[in-house]
């Protein structure tokens, strides 16, 4: 398996979250990409591979050209404000008001937003494309021979949508990852979420789409970020209908309950018969996360990478959450090698 990551993600390292009521450091952290690396390299996986230059014609079909326009700006917006700490929103186009973009970056940063602890920075643009760019180098891939890739993708992706940015994400790269692949020439893409958190970014991409068949297997939006999408009856609209699958689980879920829904997803998958399947994969699912509720082991992400490889397709990886910084590596190591082990 080929993998790739960039070292222009520790560009993007702010230094405050606002969580529960207080300005934390961030637990989606640059040393996530350590450990990671260090389990890659440690493993049978190798150094990663510096990935190519982003080619932005692939997200422009992703992202509205305003939001792409705001995210590359919104840094020297809020330094020419002369306003001094990290660039984080503080008011929100609520029911009743206006949905227009406004031109002060203070608004601007509340109409982008779909939640407001992910802080902006100097770097950060930058570091969102190297982290696009480790998911389109890792679908570039995907041939006859080369047939799975794992994208070390930091700051993770499945929380922007059309044009949303928050929950620590700011370019999609698993909706990259697929829109690079129907680009290279096939007709359907499957793309499975085993993130704690439901995918809302990556629905709202395709939600309208049957190119794309969208199954996410997530923390009940009732009790877990985002809380406002990621319910069961969300199926898809227009030409989307039936495309959009969400498996809402309850606190305390662990892998006899979690692995019901995935075995669902896998027969779903397999019924739609996708040319290859992208896997956002956050490993935050974990008993020991400090930020989630369901109980996984570490073996259970051998146990899924397997179920996964069953399959058989061409897949491309894709790293998304993920916050017990210290067992991150071997998590994300052992859905990769379940996955192998076939
Ligand atoms: O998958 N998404 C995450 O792990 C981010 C959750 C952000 C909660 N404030
Ligand atoms: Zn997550």
């Amino acid at each position: 398996m080929k993998t790739f990551a960039s070292p222009d993600h520790a560009l993007h390292f702010p230094k405050g979250e606002l969580s529960g009521g207080e300005l934390v450091r961030p637990y989606e952290c640059p040393e996530r990409w350590d450990y990671i690396m260090l389990a890659l390299t440690a493993g049978q996986f190798g150094a990663p591979e510096a990935p190519q230059p982003l080619n932005m014609q692939v997200v422009n079909k992703i992202h509205s050209s305003d939001y792409l326009r705001f995210l590359r700006s919104a840094w020297q917006r809020w330094q020419a404000e002369g306003f001094n700490g990290e660039a984080l929103p503080t008011v929100v186009p609520a029911r009743r008001m206006q949905q227009r973009e406004p031109e002060h970056i203070d608004g601007k940063l509340g109409y982008f937003a779909m939640a407001i602890e992910t802080a902006i920075t100097s770097g950060t643009w930058q570091a969102a494309c190297s982290s696009a760019a480790c998911a389109q180098s890792a679908a570039n891939v995907i041939n006859t021979v080369q047939r799975s890739a794992f994208a070390l993708c930091r700051p993770p992706g499945h929380h922007a949508g059309i044009d949303l940015y928050g929950g620590y994400c700011f370019l999609n790269n698993a909706a990259i990852a697929a829109q690079t692949l129907l680009d290279n020439g096939a007709s359907r893409i499957a793309l499975i979420d085993v993130d704690f958190h439901h995918g809302n970014g990556t629905q709202d991409i395709f939600y309208q789409r049957d190119d794309v068949l969208f199954l996410s297997l997530h923390g009940d939006p009732v009790y877990a970020f985002p809380h406002f999408l990621g319910y069961e009856d969300e199926l898809g609209e227009g030409n989307g209908v039936g495309f959009n699958v969400n498996y809402p689980m309850m606190p305390g879920s662990a892998y006899d309950i979690w692995s019901v829904a995935l075995d669902d997803a896998i027969r779903r998958i397999a019924h739609y018969a996708p040319d290859a399947l992208v896997v956002s994969l956050g490993v935050d699912t974990f008993e020991q996360d400090p930020i989630s509720f369901f109980k996984l082991t570490a073996e259970n992400f051998t146990q899924y990478g397997h179920a996964l490889g069953k399959l058989q397709l061409p897949t491309v990886f894709v790293m998304e959450g993920g916050y017990a910084v210290k067992n991150i590596g071997t998590n994300t190591c052992n859905v990769l090698r379940g996955f192998q082990d076939i």
